[in-house]
């Protein structure tokens, strides 16, 4: 009976538990971790409650800490282990016109050794990737010369490609617009998937939901990467308009459910990238993942032999049906069953209200200094 849960694995990420804003303010939150440590320890809390989150992805250099041994010690003591390592590229001034795509050389070796330097961290944590984001962009025509950049982000990735352990992939995600405004380097799933193709095998394009424009038909992107072997993973949340980095599910469940439906039982990594910045953290996470466990489990009540018969036959509306009938079901009991049976609560909600008045308690009001958006 906890086969369905005991299949899905969801990587929590440490700058999900820290301050984060948008570009008007950042709200500071009592309770919020620390450091690093305090956010390893909301995550192990959020695997406590849910029994599928056992990964913290970090981000650096807002996760750096003197002493790596002594991180992923906390790690494993908390019943963790490391997830994906996300190096950033966006907040040094030096990147105002790009990291490594930038024109200067000088900028664009910075950016570089930034990267191998996190494949050093991640070889020492015992994590198996590197997850790339670029704000790289122009924000104006004629500002920069687009192929150009092109080839300057693929000889900086090939040697980073280069340097990868084998147990290390390289995770390569796209966003149509934001922080540039004209041109992003990498726009869309075409633009990193041909960039994977020249690295080579373990470059894998991932999807993270709030980086396409309206319309978009995200379950066919991940049909199509994940049947060509190129689907590196997800970063889950959900929105209403562009990059709103909301609680997964939250907006769209049908879309998370069709997801969920064309991957099948062979996941890719399942990482959370959500901005918490009115919510509770520890909650919002622990909502995410329970939306993300729901919708698994919805997907996996599809009769796919019904479905291949209706197929066949070009009944229109029998396949699509087939899909509602899984959709509609209230699986809730059947999850929180599940969860018991993994030794994680049956109503996660209602228990993580007192690890929050403990963190409060704990942490006080304290005006963190690194580690997001707020340092
Ligand atoms: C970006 C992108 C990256 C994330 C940063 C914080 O929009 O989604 O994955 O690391 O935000
Ligand atoms: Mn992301
Ligand atoms: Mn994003």
């Amino acid at each position: 009976m906890t086969e369905p849960l005991a299949t899905l694995e969801i990587e929590t990420p440490s700058w999900g538990y820290g301050d984060s804003g948008t570009r008007f303010a950042t709200f500071q939150q009592a309770g919020r971790p620390r450091d690093v440590f305090e956010r390893v320890d909301d995550a192990a809390e959020v695997h406590r409650l849910t029994g599928t989150a056992p990964a913290v992805a970090l981000h650096f250099p807002w996760d750096a800490v003197d002493d790596l041994a002594a991180l992923r010690r906390h790690i494993d003591e908390r019943g963790l282990r490391v997830g994906a390592v996300n190096p950033n590229l966006f907040q040094d001034p030096d990147y105002k016109l790009g990291s490594i795509t930038h024109p200067d050389e000088a900028v664009r070796r910075k950016a570089t050794d930034h990267l191998l330097e996190c494949v050093e961290i991640a070889r020492e944590l015992g994590s198996t990737a590197q997850s790339l984001w670029f704000a790289d962009g122009t924000n104006y025509p004629g500002q920069d010369d687009l192929i150009a950049r092109r080839r300057r982000l693929i000889a900086c990735l090939a040697e980073v490609y280069a340097a990868l352990p084998a147990e290390q992939e390289l995770l390569l995600e796209y966003k149509p617009f934001e922080p540039a405004f004209y041109a992003t380097d990498l726009p869309d799933w075409g633009a990193s998937l041909l960039t994977c193709l020249k690295l080579g095998d373990r470059a894998k394009v991932l999807v993270d939901l709030g980086h396409h424009l309206h319309g978009t038909n995200i379950e066919q992107i991940v049909a199509t990467l994940h049947a060509e072997g190129r689907l590196g993973g997800f970063h889950f949340n959900n929105r209403k308009y562009a990059d709103d980095d909301l609680i997964v599910g939250s907006v769209n469940p049908f879309e998370l459910f069709l997801i969920f439906f064309e991957l099948g039982d062979r996941l890719p990594r399942l990482t959370i990238d959500q901005a918490h910045n009115v919510e509770a953290k520890v909650e919002a996470m622990v909502l995410s993942v329970l939306n993300l466990q729901e919708a698994h489990a919805k997907a996996r009540l599809v009769d796919r032999e019904a479905l291949a018969a209706a197929q066949a036959e070009g009944d229109v509306l029998r396949g699509h049906e087939l899909l509602l009938d899984a959709y509609k079901t209230d699986v809730r009991p059947q999850c929180a069953a599940l969860r018991e049976s993994l030794g994680a609560a049956a109503d996660p909600i209602a228990e993580v209200r007192a690890y929050t008045e403990r963190i409060v308690a704990e942490r006080g009001t304290t005006v963190s200094v690194a580690g997001g958006w707020g340092r």
